[in-house]
């Protein structure tokens, strides 16, 4: 009896055995950005708000979170809404946050309220965990900037990178990839918007380096799968390398975020597999290892229940 309570002790008291896949079982999360700071990586998702998963999605704001272990997360609560853009309608889809000279920029993904479709808002704040306001008071992107898809749900799901040399980029898209070059103000774009060209795309770009290889990272066909190409060279040409993560347990989007942290890399995700309501519009954020080759190819994502261990 006495070792029995001894290790249930141990179970509520190890954070490493106790936190999972999902990472929030008490909140539904999607479309997970990950940005490291210092000691610290803060993790931003979109909430999913649907009752059940038979309408489509209802996400109204960002939740923050954060963690020095990847085991052990705080709870930051909504930290940003798609209503703090007075332009904006609604939907508070994919974003991504990012650092610049001691600034965090956020863009999002949210609906227009008088230009139809979708558009890409930035807001900044001091700290990665705000407050956040509106950067611009008006959209960076809007559907009529991009003229050549039927649909208005094609400027989504924003990423942005800054290269060594300073000059930061963002990608964007839905059926047609795109970029183009930010002034350094991070707030206006700086030059056309560029058409890319990546085999089966859906959307979820994710930008990232390692060594001298640049990862382009996208939910490819649908239901979605992960996949990614390389280029020397941040405008390209992108070489197609592959399925990263196969398609995410019962929900047909998937979305990713890729950080190297404390020396390891990781790689986050949405499933709908939490229980007993998760599906394509209830979604959870998971997170596993991700490890590269000698070649600079990355292994395939291995999707766990059990997650991660404590990073030291
Ligand atoms: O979460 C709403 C949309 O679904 C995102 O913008 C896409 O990436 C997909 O996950």
């Amino acid at each position: 009896m006495k070792k029995h309570l001894a290790i249930t002790a141990f179970l509520l008291t190890s954070t490493s055995l106790l936190a999972a896949n999902p990472l929030f079982p008490e909140v539904r999360t999607a479309d997970p950005a990950a940005l490291v700071v210092g000691d610290t990586v803060y993790l931003y998702a979109g909430q999913d708000e649907a009752k059940d998963n038979k309408t489509f999605f209802v996400m109204n704001q960002w939740l923050g979170f954060s963690s020095k272990d990847l085991k052990t997360w705080q709870r930051h609560g909504p930290l940003l809404k798609a209503k703090d853009f007075s332009w904006a309608k609604g939907d508070a889809w994919a974003s991504q946050v990012i650092e610049k000279e001691g600034k965090f920029y956020w863009y999002v993904t949210v609906r227009h309220a008088s230009i139809n479709g979708f558009a890409i808002g930035v807001a900044v704040g001091d700290s990665p965990l705000g407050p956040f306001k509106d950067a611009r008071g008006s959209a960076l992107i809007t559907n009529d900037m991009t003229t050549d898809t039927e649909i208005d749900w094609d400027d989504i799901d924003p990423s942005v990178f800054i290269d060594d040399d300073g000059q930061a980029y963002l990608f964007w898209g839905n059926t047609k990839p795109r970029y183009a070059k930010l002034k350094a103000s991070m707030t206006e774009l700086d030059g056309p918007i560029q058409k890319l060209d990546l085999p089966n795309f859906t959307e979820a770009i994710w930008v990232h380096k390692k060594a001298d290889m640049y990862y382009l990272s996208y939910a490819s066909g649908f239901p979605e799968k992960i996949v990614y190409a390389t280029s020397k060279s941040i405008s390209g040409p992108w070489q197609y390398r592959g399925i990263l993560n196969e398609v995410a347990g019962n929900s047909p989007t998937n979305h990713q975020a890729i950080i190297e942290f404390k020396g390891k890399d990781y790689f986050f995700y949405h499933t709908g597999a939490a229980q007993p309501d998760g599906g394509e519009f209830r979604r959870s954020v998971a997170v596993e290892p991700l490890y590269y080759n000698p070649d600079g190819s990355i292994k395939r994502i291995i999707m766990t229940s059990e997650g991660l261990d404590a990073v030291q």
